[in-house]
């Protein structure tokens, strides 16, 4: 269960983690910010919230825990390497619990392209903090291919609506990170979901006064 592709930045996360593993669920969208979201939501989640995983007689919330879920079941999911592993847990909890202004400045909006947001102190702190890792992890774990840990990982996973945002806004970023962006961004699963996002019927406007909702009039995309 997640919220609309184009904006749910936590639901993403752990839908293209099911998805990297091909594992066989019935994906559903609730779109948030309607009248109706939070009833929606309320009856299929104890914290009204998506992601949600529903596996037989389990329910499990929260895109980590979801991940987590994955990773008990199915290789592939974080590095093998226990190293490389530490790590990525690291990097992904530090993203699950951190970088409150670059999330509140620039909300996920994958199909957008948005102006840069005025730089403060704090934006460009987080900015700089997640150049700084994708940047460590890439020179010390990444040799053996174009992703945070060489191959594809739930880090990847993490980040990947971070990717967007660096590219909706067109943030700061170096050589390295552009190219670890580039990665992710031509990565089948990501090229999928950006179609998806594009397709989606709904917008979603996030102003001073709060978020509005809505749906595209058909003929505009
Ligand atoms: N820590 C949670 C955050 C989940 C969350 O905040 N989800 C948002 C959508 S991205 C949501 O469901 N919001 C409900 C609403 O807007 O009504 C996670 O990692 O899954």
């Amino acid at each position: 269960m997640s919220g609309n592709l184009n904006y749910s930045s936590w639901s993403i996360r752990a839908l293209l983690m099911v998805r990297h593993l091909g594992l066989e669920v019935e994906e559903e969208i609730v779109p948030l910010d309607f009248p109706d979201t939070t009833t929606r939501l309320a009856e299929i989640s104890p914290t009204r919230k998506v992601p949600l995983l529903i596996w037989d007689d389990e329910t499990v919330w929260d895109s980590l825990a979801i991940i987590e879920w994955l990773a008990e079941r199915h290789a592939g999911v974080w590095p093998k390497d226990q190293k490389a592993r530490a790590r990525a847990r690291a990097i992904s909890a530090e993203m699950h619990s951190g970088f409150p202004a670059l999330r509140s400045a620039c909300p996920m909006d994958i199909r957008a392209r948005h102006d840069r947001p005025d730089m403060t102190e704090k934006l460009a702190a987080d900015i700089a903090r997640v150049d700084a890792i994708w940047t460590e992890t890439r020179k010390e774990f990444g040799a053996g291919g174009d992703f945070l840990f060489g191959e594809w990982s739930a880090a990847d996973a993490v980040y990947a609506p971070v990717v967007t945002r660096f590219v909706t806004y067109d943030l700061p970023r170096s050589e390295i990170a552009q190219a670890y962006m580039s990665a992710v961004m031509s990565h089948p699963l990501m090229v999928t979901l950006a179609a998806e996002s594009a397709e989606e019927p709904w917008w979603i406007k996030y102003g001073s006064d709060g978020r509005s909702s809505g749906f595209i009039p058909s003929g505009n995309s």
